[in-house]
């Protein structure tokens, strides 16, 4: 099994937290974002969007890091990160298309603006674009924060497959200009998943390392 990714990607770390959690082996190539890689016809082949994280397992490739976690934990008898109990199973799902669509998407946002742009291409936020996301990215945190009320983890009492996919981007949470005072569990949250050795694991070796190939860092 080939697992496909970019250094310091949340989205190939939550992949990668969820094989470290089931122990599971596979061969992971570390491609180059800035290098091109991803647009290669090769990787194009791969995956049509030319995004990370790609899996291949034997004549089957599977792209969107949500469904990789998914078939990879089912590959896994009694794990405990995707119940295959309907209620639990279908709630662990729920919280994995709220962050894709609302939270992490605005999250992303003010990253890629404020962090990215000025980082990898040269360019200046476009400061509409970040008061929009900021916007929505407090109406979701709102969402977070009450949830967190009386637990610790998103659905039930220990990590699940949502907790990875939520805290995807947790290493530029604190770089982007957002006010997360009002939020103080979903600080916490992300403090605690931080410490999760599966994932504290997937961290890029430093700044530098992010998006490029490991030999080029
Ligand atoms: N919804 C996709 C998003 C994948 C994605 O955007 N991956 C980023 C890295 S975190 C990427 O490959 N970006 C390449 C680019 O934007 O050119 C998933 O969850 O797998």
């Amino acid at each position: 099994m080939k697992l496909y990714v970019v250094a310091g990607s949340g989205n190939c770390r939550k992949v990668q937290a969820t094989l470290n959690n089931l122990n599971i082996t596979a061969d992971i190539e570390y491609l180059g974002l800035v290098e091109g890689d991803l647009a290669e016809p090769g990787f194009i082949a791969m995956n049509p969007n030319g995004r990370v994280p790609v899996l291949v397992d034997g004549d089957f490739t599977l792209w969107e890091s949500n469904a990789i976690m998914q078939y990879l934990a089912d590959k896994v008898p009694d794990n405990t990160l995707f119940s295959q109990d309907p209620h639990t199973r279908a709630d662990i799902i729920r919280w994995q298309c709220w962050e894709l669509a609302h939270f992490n998407n605005a999250l992303a946002t003010i990253a890629s603006e404020t962090v990215f742009k000025p980082t990898f291409f040269q360019k200046q936020p476009d400061q509409a674009v970040v008061d929009a996301a900021a916007e929505s990215l407090n109406t979701f945190s709102r969402t977070l924060e009450d949830h967190l009320s009386d637990r610790d983890y998103v659905v039930g009492d220990s990590i699940t497959l949502a907790d990875y996919s939520i805290v995807n981007i947790e290493g530029f949470k604190d770089m982007i200009p957002f006010d997360w005072s009002g939020y103080p569990r979903v600080n916490a949250y992300f403090d605690r998943l931080r410490n999760d050795p599966h994932w504290a694991n997937t961290a890029p070796e430093s700044i530098d390392a992010i998006g490029r190939r490991p030999n080029a860092a």
